[in-house]
């Protein structure tokens, strides 16, 4: 075979790609099938570190949605894959280049969350890591409108296209351009996350994948997304062992036109800085199940770093108007999802608090632990507690102690004004885990006793008083004590619920009463000081 053929077939063997086996590789196709009695099949694989592996489940009868994972020697997940077009091809393809020698085992099971049954075919086969070419083939993320066009920077491949409803233009795309390296550059090297690990062959190279897509105009409702695609288990670019750290791509607007925005490239680029940010997250845990932290970070992270352009004080509003409602909840609140979007000033705390360094830290916690496990273990680390954090919180809100306050048009829901002596109650419905109800105290200046019953036991009493422009001072009365509005300008009582648990979508109201009284014993004094400069009067 001369050159000039070899050349020809080779340009043959890549064009049909995916049923390509390479000289280097050998390959091996079993058959099984998955019934509800058996919902998965193993096969044991040797690979010698350095050596790739691709593995195929195609289903060929029934209803099976395929999924395929890969294990190492210690029992340690490499790759998983569900789908190779999420929701449109159901079969599963992953790739791996093995850190080290041993026995792998390949499992074929169905989508956890089905009941499919059927029989498929399975390939497995080994080389050298070219062989992995083969999935920027059988992973379809993105199908553009036009034909493909790449552009590379020294971390990503944008994807887009110049024709049909994907189109974007040379100023538009040149912006894209820009704000990749610049946010990457920001986040990485100025901020201190990690960087998220390489996707090996998806997408054509190792860099990180951008695709550009009418995604408003298509009636995604969404300006961009991040997508978690192969859950690699640890992050080579951290010191630590994550379990769960995935790579990921993120898919952009072509052009932002069908948004009511003003400044179309400054919504481009607070949504890329906050969708890149998704892609870092995953390389510490792609599988985090409590969804707020995931909203609440990326949107702190605009505030820190697309400057005017950020959308997250947008969010306060709305917040505002709830909080007696369970924090860290994604789905109940009235308009579905959009309270961990606000939660960013949680984060934003945590960074006046503990420093900026401390978000960084919190996402290492949420790496190696689940749910309020990850929070209450960063936070023991600096002798706090989830309760202690939250009433803080609660408090700094009512204060509107932040630096983007300005922006923010409101103040925390006043419940009532509290304006005798006797028994007060909620004019709503009560509050929620790790939720607040507000009061004005409009009595004249004195001591008082306020006290908590007819809850289930555990709710807490704050008062609130404002040294005139200077200090918001916040007094913890517990289930009850007493205190003294003398030097305040104006005061409120906050009706804080320190009970919380892991299933934050299942939340339920708590009642309570309030009984005011005149001052009996020695008032309390302020635990926590705040400064007045944003202050605003509620109601
Ligand atoms: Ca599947
Ligand atoms: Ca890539
Ligand atoms: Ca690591
Ligand atoms: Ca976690």
């Amino acid at each position: 075979v001369n050159r000039i053929l070899r050349a020809l077939i080779l340009a043959t063997l890549f064009s049909i790609g995916i049923t390509t086996i390479s000289a280097q590789a050998n390959s091996q196709t079993f058959t099984g099938s998955i019934s509800n009695s058996r919902i998965s099949e193993y096969y044991p694989i040797s690979l010698n570190a350095g050596e790739a592996v691709l593995i195929t489940a195609e289903a060929t009868s029934g209803t099976l949605d395929t999924y395929l994972i890969l294990r190492d020697p210690n029992g340690a997940i490499v790759a998983e894959n569900d789908d190779r077009e999420t929701g449109v091809i159901t079969d599963s393809a992953l790739g791996a280049i093995a850190d080290i020698s041993g026995d792998y085992e390949v499992e074929v099971t169905r989508y956890p969350e089905g009941d499919s049954t059927g029989a498929y075919d399975l390939t497995i086969e080994i080389g050298t890591p070219d062989i992995l070419n083969q999935l920027t083939e059988l992973i379809v993320r993105v199908t553009l409108s036009g034909p493909e066009q790449t552009i590379d920077t020294a971390n990503f491949r944008i994807h887009y296209t110049t024709s049909g409803a994907d189109a974007v233009d040379a100023e538009f795309l040149n912006a894209v351009v820009q704000a990749a390296e610049e946010f990457y550059d920001i986040q990485i090297n100025q901020l201190g996350w990690a960087a998220p690990p390489r996707d090996g062959f998806l997408g054509g190279d190792d860099r990180y994948d951008i695709y550009i897509q009418d995604l408003i105009g298509s009636g995604e409702g969404a300006l961009g997304y991040a997508s978690p695609d192969t859950v690699v288990g640890d992050n080579p670019n951290t010191p630590e062992t994550e379990l769960n750290a995935a790579s990921s791509y993120l898919v952009l607007d072509n052009d932002y036109n069908d948004s009511d925005a003003v400044d179309l490239i400054g919504l481009m680029r607070t949504t890329f800085t906050h969708e890149f940010n998704h892609v870092v997250q995953f390389g510490y845990d792609g599988d985090e199940p409590q969804g707020w932290v995931f909203e609440a970070t990326a949107s702190w992270i605009e505030t820190v770093s697309a400057g005017k352009d950020e959308d997250a004080t947008g969010y306060v509003e709305y917040n505002y108007q709830y909080p007696e409602l369970c924090f860290g909840t994604t789905t109940v609140d009235p308009d579905g999802g959009m309270l961990q979007y606000g939660d960013w000033m949680f984060i934003q705390m945590l960074a006046d608090v503990y420093g900026r360094d401390s978000v960084v830290a919190y996402w290492r916690h949420i790496a190696q632990k689940d749910n309020w496990a990850s929070l209450e273990s960063f936070l023991s680390e600096r002798g706090s507690t989830i309760p202690d954090a939250l009433a803080a919180y609660r408090l700094k809100n009512l204060a509107r102690d932040y630096r983007l306050a300005p922006e923010f048009n409101a103040t925390v829901w006043l419940e009532n004004t509290i304006d005798d002596l006797g028994s007060w109650t909620f004019t709503g419905q009560g509050i929620q885990s790790l939720g607040a109800n507000y009061f004005r105290f409009d009595l004249p200046p004195g001591a008082y006793n306020a006290e908590i019953s007819g809850d289930r036991g555990g709710l807490q009493l704050w008062a609130v008083g404002i040294l005139g422009d200077e200090k918001v001072e916040a007094i913890p009365l517990g289930r009850g004590a007493s205190f003294d509005t003398t030097p305040y300008s104006e005061a409120y009582l906050m009706v804080f619920d320190p009970a919380y648990s892991d299933d934050v979508e299942n939340c339920t109201y708590q009642d309570y009463n309030i009984q005011v009284q005149a001052g009996k014993g020695f008032p309390v004094l302020p635990y926590l000081i705040f400064p007045a400069t944003y202050f605003q009067t509620l109601g």
